[in-house]
């Protein structure tokens, strides 16, 4: 059970981070009250949030990238990039400080893993194949949690950054997916909510019991939660989607 959330504020470099986007340059003042209305609503669902102070890494906030929290230990994954993975001590040192009890397992060289890529489902782990996440990335991690007993499967990212930038889970069984993903996922027997390329960016949401974080602006997947029974937050994420961030991105769930 998740009762914590890690973040991180956004630096006074993120203008300068990693996209892929034409979005427009972030607005700073933007960032900064979209990212502190982001933390209200992760507090809403009943989380604690732990905040970290910003640093010089432009895009250090997008921390779920840096690891990844098991039943017992964290897993220090590999970003691609050379300038995330400078990110990575202060997220180290953090998880240190909250989970003194969780031992630290680290993916090493030639293997990459980003968090993005992510997506767990029970006891099953969803890893997307991505320019970010490679095949010796996906095999180190499954070799960490079949020795936990659970079971990792590797998925074909379509044209987006991570997996979860296409699909993210919304209770025990049941995820909302964009199209390319829609058969793949219910191959796994999960219940799958389609969502439109035209709301592309609201499939990225955060999952807190029956409480949904997610991007405002989107009123199909609005919608589509409130008629799974689940409360939408909305939030405006729009800075942070020029820069190739959704709501999950921002936040590492913990006990
Ligand atoms: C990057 O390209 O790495 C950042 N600008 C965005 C990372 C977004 N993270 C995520 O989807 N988990």
């Amino acid at each position: 059970m998740k009762s914590r959330a890690l973040v991180k504020i956004p630096s006074s470099r993120f203008a300068c981070g990693l996209t892929t986007k034409s979005l427009g340059r972030p607005d700073p003042h933007q960032v900064a009250v979209q990212h502190r209305r982001y933390v209200e609503a992760l507090q809403r669902t009943g989380l604690e949030v732990l905040v970290l102070e910003p640093d010089e890494h432009p895009d250090s906030c997008f921390v779920e990238d840096l690891a990844l929290i098991l039943d017992s230990r964290v897993v220090l994954t590999r970003p691609r990039h050379p300038a995330r993975a400078a990110e990575q001590q202060a997220i180290r040192d953090a998880l240190a400080e909250a989970l003194p009890n969780f031992p630290l397992v680290e993916i090493e060289a030639p293997g990459y893993l980003e968090g993005g890529d992510v997506l767990r489902m029970g006891d099953r782990w969803f890893v997307g194949c991505s320019h970010r996440t490679n095949d010796q990335g996906f095999e180190q991690l499954a070799a960490i949690l079949l020795e936990d007993g659970q079971r990792c499967f590797q998925v074909k990212v379509p044209d987006v950054l991570h997996l979860k930038t296409g699909v993210t889970a919304v209770g025990r069984d049941t995820v909302l997916a964009l199209p390319p993903l829609v058969e793949s996922f219910r191959k796994f027997g999960l219940r799958v909510v389609e969502v439109s390329e035209a709301e592309s960016h609201a499939v990225n949401v955060v999952a807190v019991g029956s409480r949904i974080v997610m991007p405002s602006g989107y009123p199909g997947v609005r919608q589509a939660v409130a008629a799974l029974g689940l409360e939408p937050q909305e939030v405006e994420l729009s800075e942070f989607q020029k820069q190739d961030g959704g709501a999950t991105c921002l936040s590492i769930l913990l006990p």
